[in-house]
């Protein structure tokens, strides 16, 4: 199942982002810690590189995330041309004040006085996709409790600039999805964290990737929470288990997997399941290879069948 989300706020908020990135010295993109590359939106990036901002990437919520699979994450983004990248959790009182020292560092000319007496404003724009903690992060850094915030995809619908005492600005941004999602992996990690609208894909099916996803990287996890066999071979195997183990039946006795889907999505939203990340780059590169290869071989098939057809016409 194909996920893509591109609701008509979007376009617009894209827009108005693309105009003020003209006015801001660094691009603060807030990732998700147990998913840090489908949190990537390759838009945003092209954006940026465009207008040549820096980029801090701040891996949230990394008390949700495990903390083997963040370091490697860091590791990675911080290899990379004109980014930096620091993890923290905005749950965490303190840990946001890292934040912007590690942003002015991109941007040393801004916030120091020059030699005709003024100092330029630091301007900073939180970016991301929906749901990763913008506007969490925003009042953790006004120690005020001012941007509206939710556990729900697009609470933020447009741009607000907030000032702090220094006369740094912080813009927040709605979070930003893109129009076609290259990885269908990415849409269901996406999916499964709660960071795309509910209306944009089926419990069930997510789930069904997400119990895959947690067989292979985190069983003991699934043990201990619901009492699963080792033997469990798929993700709907997992779904079907919890369904029988806390007994969720439909009307006629048959198996509740909808509710059992719902069970295993919020336990893992809410951290139940322990710390876990859902991608690593060693699963990612993997993923891109063979994304590659079934492309290659695409392009190949219709190049074969091209030749085939004006061969066909020539005679
Ligand atoms: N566990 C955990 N939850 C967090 C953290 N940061 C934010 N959240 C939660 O994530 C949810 C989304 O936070 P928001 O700040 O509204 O996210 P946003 O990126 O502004 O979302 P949009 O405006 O919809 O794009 C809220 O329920 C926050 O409490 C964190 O570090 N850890
Ligand atoms: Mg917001």
């Amino acid at each position: 199942m194909a996920i893509n989300w591109y609701p008509g706020h979007m376009v617009v908020a894209q827009r108005k982002a693309e105009e003020a990135l003209g006015s801001v010295d660094v691009v603060i993109e807030v990732l998700d810690a147990r998913c840090p590359a489908a949190t990537c939106n390759p838009v945003i990036d092209a954006m940026r590189v465009a207008r040549q901002r820096p980029a801090l990437k701040v891996i949230n919520k990394i008390d949700l995330a495990d903390p083997v699979v963040t370091q490697q994450w860091l590791d990675y983004f911080n290899a990379q041309e004109g980014v930096t990248a620091i993890g923290l959790s905005c749950k965490k009182a303190g840990e946001s004040g890292r934040v912007l020292p590690a942003a002015k560092l991109l941007a040393p000319h801004r916030g120091v006085p020059q030699s005709d007496g003024l100092t330029p404003r630091f301007r900073v724009m939180m970016m991301g996709v929906p749901n990763v903690g913008k506007s969490t992060l925003i009042n953790a850094l006004l120690n005020r409790r001012i941007a509206g915030v939710g556990d729900e995809p697009a609470v933020t619908k447009l741009i607000k600039r907030y000032e702090l005492a220094d006369g740094t600005w912080l813009h927040d941004t709605p979070g930003l999805m893109w129009p076609k999602i290259a990885l269908e992996t990415d849409g269901l990690l996406l999916a499964a964290s709660h960071l795309v609208g509910v209306n944009a894909y089926i419990d069930e099916e997510v789930a069904n990737y997400l119990g895959e996803v947690l067989l292979e990287r985190y069983p003991e996890a699934l043990t201990a929470r619901y009492g699963l066999d080792a033997d469990e071979t798929d993700g709907p195997g997992v779904i079907e288990a919890i369904a029988k183990r806390r007994g969720f039946r439909i009307k006629g006795g048959s198996p509740d997997y909808e509710k059992a889907a719902v069970t295993l999505l919020n336990d893992y939203r809410g951290g139940l399941l322990g710390r876990i990340t859902l991608e690593t780059p060693a699963t990612r590169a993997a993923q891109l290879a063979a994304l590659a290869e079934r492309t290659a071989a695409l392009t190949q098939a219709l190049a074969e069948k091209a030749a085939l057809d004006a061969a066909a016409k020539a005679q």
